[in-house]
């Protein structure tokens, strides 16, 4: 067994944290040989909900799992951790418009970049999952200047793998015959999902299917996903959200496989022309727990204009947070 790794995750009573607590601690994001010390954070009135999760996380009597600390204390959660998984966020309540919603995530999102710079670990690794995504993680890494700004990442990883699903189903392969998927943008309906450097056994995805499926069926399948879930389960998305996490996690830490890349919403370079600094989503390859955006895709006019509009979208993002950044 490796020393153990602290890994910090908040919002850990909510329906997502209570499908992903138990999967980390297990080694499903880090290794059967890498032991992990649980941060749990929760705001005050939750923290009995917590306890009952940390009381079952001690009853599984994982391998894995070294201890566990569950705070309302953003100071105590974040001291020294490796791995920061941002979950809980602030929902959209009736009437509240999308201006309402980024000031009220600012309030949670400000203080925990803020935590992060002053007490973990210098090389850590954050994932936003709470929505706003990406402009969530945006306003987490502006208050936290003293960390390189490539720390701070948002999920893309759910709609990588929800594209891969309805690919799989429609071609009659498995997800794990499917290569170089993209999702471009932001986590929201306006993501592009890009099939034109994808590949199903070898073979070019959008050889086996026609322009008609792709743009009337596939896409907007992809984007609209969570809603259907919503409508379907009458609960969002919580199991696939918490395995995506976990996969975004353990891809960043362990790696893509040869000839293959992942999505992951990460600050721009200004690559493929997005404007440098949103966190936008990208295909990235990743060795030694370092991203690098996948260069030379060939773009075409369809592609560029979903690959602007949901820039627009995260640049309107950025200019309604931009004061809720540190000086
Ligand atoms: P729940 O409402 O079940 O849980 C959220 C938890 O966060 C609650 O227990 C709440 O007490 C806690 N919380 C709220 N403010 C907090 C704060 N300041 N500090 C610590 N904890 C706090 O929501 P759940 O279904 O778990 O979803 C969590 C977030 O994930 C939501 O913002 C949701 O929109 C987002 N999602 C993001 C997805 C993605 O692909 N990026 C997909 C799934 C999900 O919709």
């Amino acid at each position: 067994m490796k020393a153990p790794v602290r890994v910090a995750v908040t919002g850990a009573a909510g329906q997502i944290g209570y499908a992903l607590l138990f999967r980390i601690a297990a080694g499903d994001m880090l290794g059967p040989d890498q032991p992990v010390i649980l941060h749990l954070l929760e705001i005050t009135p939750a923290l009995p909900a917590l306890q009952g999760v940390v009381m079952e996380l001690n009853d599984c009597a994982f391998p894995t799992l070294a201890g566990v600390v569950a705070t309302d204390d953003l100071n105590v959660a974040f001291k020294d951790v490796d791995y920061a998984l941002l979950v809980g966020a602030r929902p959209r309540g009736p009437g509240m418009e999308r201006k309402d919603l980024l000031e009220a995530n600012g309030a949670i999102f400000g203080p925990q970049g803020k935590a992060l710079n002053d007490h973990a670990s210098r090389d850590v690794k954050v994932l936003v999952v709470g929505n706003p995504a990406n402009t969530n993680a945006l306003i987490a890494q502006q208050n936290a200047p003293d960390l390189d700004p490539g720390c701070f990442t948002a999920m893309v990883r759910l709609d990588h793998n929800r594209a891969l699903s309805q690919l799989a189903e429609k071609t009659g392969a498995h997800t794990t015959d499917i290569k170089k998927m993209t999702i471009w943008g932001n986590h929201s309906s306006t993501q592009y999902p890009d099939l034109h450097h994808a590949t199903v056994n070898g073979k070019a995805a959008m050889s086996l299917v026609d322009q008609t499926w792709y743009e009337a069926d596939f896409i907007p399948t992809v984007q609209q996903r969570g809603a259907a879930i919503i409508k379907a389960r009458g609960a969002s998305s919580a199991a696939s959200a918490a395995s995506a996490a976990i996969d975004h996690m353990r891809t960043w830490a362990q790696g893509t496989a040869e000839g293959d890349w992942a999505s992951m919403g990460i600050p721009s370079d200004g690559s493929y022309d997005i404007a440098p600094g949103v966190i936008y989503g990208y295909p990235v390859t990743v060795k030694d727990g370092k991203y690098t955006i996948v260069q030379g895709l060939a773009i075409n006019a369809f592609s560029r204009a979903r690959m602007d509009a949901t820039e627009k979208e995260l640049r309107e993002e950025r200019a309604g947070v931009e004061h809720l950044f540190a000086k």
